[in-house]
């Protein structure tokens, strides 16, 4: 961790001038401190690096903190949350997704070949980036092969989106899988943290939101309860195993590439909902 580095030097620093320590004393201390709480490291791109491959390999290395996907959403619990990446940005709009494991992939797709930026940080199971984590590198992007544009504009008006399963009502265990079907829309994860394009975005899936109720987007990203996850599939696995047994709804709503609803003229955003029982054998 680089950030262990000045913390140790302080903590030099703070024994010099207490002057009264005793040796012994004073070599106990780096050990008392030696915790800097949690970190990231991006161990690839490194600052510089070339990419030639069309997608981007990225692997990041994470300290004294537990990536829990499964509590995404969830009230925030200390050391423990997810990864948030942003490609050339420092907003949710560029957000790329958000990461449970230390390797990942993203998207070429409507890169341009040159200079790129790659922000990473941790975030807590609220979706607040822990910005005292957030690390930057800028990489060159030389693909041997050019990436796929963005796409071509779809319909204008009239997306929708529903959940075909579970039915209302069913009793699920923690882990389901949502079937939904979205209606002149496409839902692409290889365009999330790019230029919007009509007609296309991605989904948002959340647990107990009532997302009639517009969300604040000037606070969006400091938090986002319940939102579990940023999915392009019509079939979504849904982990409810650190979600307590009983009655909950599940939400799906169409995002724009930036994660903001997709919205038509007049409309209020997308979405679809159903309630389950959830049996959870982790929290019955
Ligand atoms: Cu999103």
């Amino acid at each position: 961790m680089g950030a262990l580095a000045p913390k140790i030097a302080r903590a030099a620093a703070g024994v010099a001038s207490a002057g009264l320590l005793t040796l012994a004393s004073a070599a106990a201390v780096p050990v008392a401190l030696a915790d800097p709480g949690p970190g990231l490291n991006i161990a690839f791109p490194t600052d510089g690096a070339v990419v030639t491959t069309k997608d981007i390999p990225v692997r990041v290395a994470v300290a004294d903190f537990t990536i829990a996907c499964d509590e995404a959403g969830l009230a925030d619990r200390a050391g423990v949350g997810h990864i948030h990446v942003m490609l050339d940005g420092m907003t949710m709009a560029q957000l790329t997704n958000f990461y449970c494991t230390q390797n990942f992939w993203l998207s070429g797709q409507g890169l341009q070949p040159g200079q790129h930026t790659l922000a990473i940080d941790l975030s807590t199971n609220l979706h607040a980036d822990m910005m005292e984590t957030a690390q930057n590198v800028t990489f060159l992007y030389q693909p041997s092969s050019l990436p796929e544009r963005l796409p071509a504009p779809g319909p204008a008006r009239g997306a929708a989106v529903a959940i075909t399963a579970p039915a209302e009502g069913a009793t699920v265990g923690p882990q389901l899988e949502l079937q939904v079907q979205a209606t002149r829309f496409t839902a692409s994860c290889d365009l999330e943290g790019k230029q919007n394009v009509l007609g296309f975005g991605h989904y948002h899936v959340f647990v107990d939101q009532d997302l009639a109720i517009p969300m604040d987007m000037s606070m969006a990203m400091m938090e986002m309860p319940g939102m579990i996850s940023m999915p392009c599939g019509n079939t979504i696995p849904v982990d409810l195993g650190a979600w307590p047994s009983g009655q909950h709804t599940i939400s799906v709503e169409l995002e724009q590439n930036d994660h903001t609803p997709l919205m038509e003229p007049g409309q209020g955003p997308k979405f679809a909902t159903i309630t389950v029982n959830l049996q959870n054998p982790f929290q019955p």
